[in-house]
C-alpha cells in the first residue's frame, strides 16, 4: 500500500493543508517557531510560504544552500536583479532556511534530536502558511552496507539501531512509540528517475538509523570501543541479511513525525563508503561535494516533473 492511501483521511483538510494533531496551538494568540526566527504574530507566514509544496532538508547549512541554487536554475527561478539568495533563518544561528518558489530548503544538522525539532516547526508552518499537500525530502549522506561509496539509496522503510520500525521518545515519563513510516510509491518513482547515464546506482532498501556515528554504528574508529572487528563485522553482515542497505541518522525521526503529520516523504542519501569494508571517510573532500550532488539531482527532477517543466 502506498503512503497516499494508507493516509487517514482526517490527515489533512480537503484542500490538501495540514491538520495539526495538537488542539493547544488553535487557541495561543500566536506560534514563535523560535528555532526558524519565525512566528505566527510577527510574520504573515500565509504570504510568505503559502505557494511552498517541496521541502527539502539536508545536514548542512552549505549544502543546502547550494541546492537552493541548483534548484533556483534548474526550476528556471529568477530573483531580482542584484539580488542573492538570503537564509531567511539567519537570526536564530541554528538552522538555515532558503525560499526558491515552490521549494523550501533547510538545513537539519545531525541526529534526530535536531531534525526533529526542526521538523515539529516546519509542519507547523506548513499548517500557519496553509501549504498543500507539501512533500518533504531529506537529502543526506551515509554508509553503505554492501554499497561502494558514490552511489544512492532511497529508503523504503528505516529502523532504529535494535531493528525497531518506529521512534521512541520519552513523553511526560512515558515511552511513546511512532511508526517510522516512508512512502514507498515516492521512493519507487524518485528511482525510475534515474538516468542510464548517472555515474551512480540507486537502491530502494531499508534504512538503520542510529543514535552515534561512532559506536551507534559499529565503527572500530571512535575514542571508544569494547567490541572486536569480528563482533563489528558480524553485526554488519547479520543485518546486511536483514536487507539493511545503509546507515544514518535522522531517518527513524524524519520517517516518523512526517507520517504522523500526513505528510508524503522520501529519504535519498549518497553513501560515502562501504561499511563492509572499512569504518573512516577517507574520499578527497572534492569527490564527496561531487557526490552529494547526486540525491540533488534525484530530487531536481522529480520537482520538475512535477510542476510539469522540461
Ligand atoms: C549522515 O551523516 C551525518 C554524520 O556524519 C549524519 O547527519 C547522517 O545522518
Ligand atoms: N553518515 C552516517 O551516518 N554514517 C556514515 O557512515 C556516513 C555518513
Amino acid at each position: 500500500m502506498s503512503e497516499k492511501e494508507d493516509l487517514e483521511e482526517t490527515d489533512r483538510f480537503p484542500d490538501g493543508t495540514i491538520k495539526l494533531r495538537n488542539p493547544h496551538i488553535a487557541e495561543m494568540d500566536q506560534d514563535i517557531l523560535y528555532h526558524l526566527a519565525l512566528g505566527s504574530g510577527s510574520h504573515d507566514l500565509v504570504e510568505m510560504f503559502s505557494d511552498v509544496r517541496y521541502v527539502c532538508m539536508g545536514g548542512t547549512p552549505k549544502r543546502m544552500e547550494g541546492f537552493a541554487n541548483f534548484i533556483m536554475d534548474e526550476i528556471g527561478y529568477k530573483l531580482p536583479t542584484g539580488t542573492t539568495l538570503l537564509d531567511i533563518s539567519y537570526l536564530s544561528y541554528r538552522y538555515s532556511m532558503y525560499k526558491v518558489g515552490p521549494v523550501l530548503c533547510f538545513s537539519h544538522g545531525m541526529g534526530i534530536p535536531s531534525v526533529g525539532i526542526l521538523l515539529h516547526e516546519v509542519i507547523k508552518l506548513m499548517y500557519h502558511a496553509k501549504c498543500k499537500n507539501p512533500i518533504f525530502f531529506r537529502l543526506g549522506t551515509c554508509g553503505g552496507i554492501g554499497i561502494e561509496g558514490g552511489n544512492l539509496v532511497i529508503s523504503e522503510s528505516a529502523v532504529d539501531g535494535l531493528m525497531h520500525p518506529y521512534l521512541e521518545l520519552p513523553v511526560l515519563g512515558k515511552m511513546q512509540r511512532r511508526p517510522a513510516i516512508l512512502d514507498k510509491q515516492l521512493a519507487h518513482e524518485l528511482k525510475d528517475l534515474r538516468f542510464e547515464s548517472d555515474p551512480f546506482s540507486v537502491t530502494v532498501g531499508k534504512t538503520m538509523c542510529t543514535y552515534d556515528f561512532y559506536e551507534g554504528q559499529g565503527r572500530l574508529d571512535g575514542a571508544f570501543c569494547d567490541y572486536s572487528e569480528e563482533d563489528k563485522l558480524d553485526f554488519l553482515h547479520k543485518i546486511h541479511q536483514d536487507n539493511i542497505v545503509n546507515m544514518e541518522m535522522e531517518s527513524l525521526c524524519f520517517a516518523a513525525l512526517c507520517h504522523h503529520a500526513g505528510i508524503r516523504c522520501a529519504v535519498i542519501c549518497v553513501t560515502l563508503l562501504n561499511r563492509l569494508t572499512g569504518d573512516q571517510v577517507s574520499t578527497s573532500k572534492e569527490v564527496l561535494g561531487k557526490w552529494q550532488e547526486y540525491p540533488q539531482m534525484l530530487v531536481s527532477r522529480y520537482i520538475k516533473q512535477q510542476m510539469g517543466l522540461p
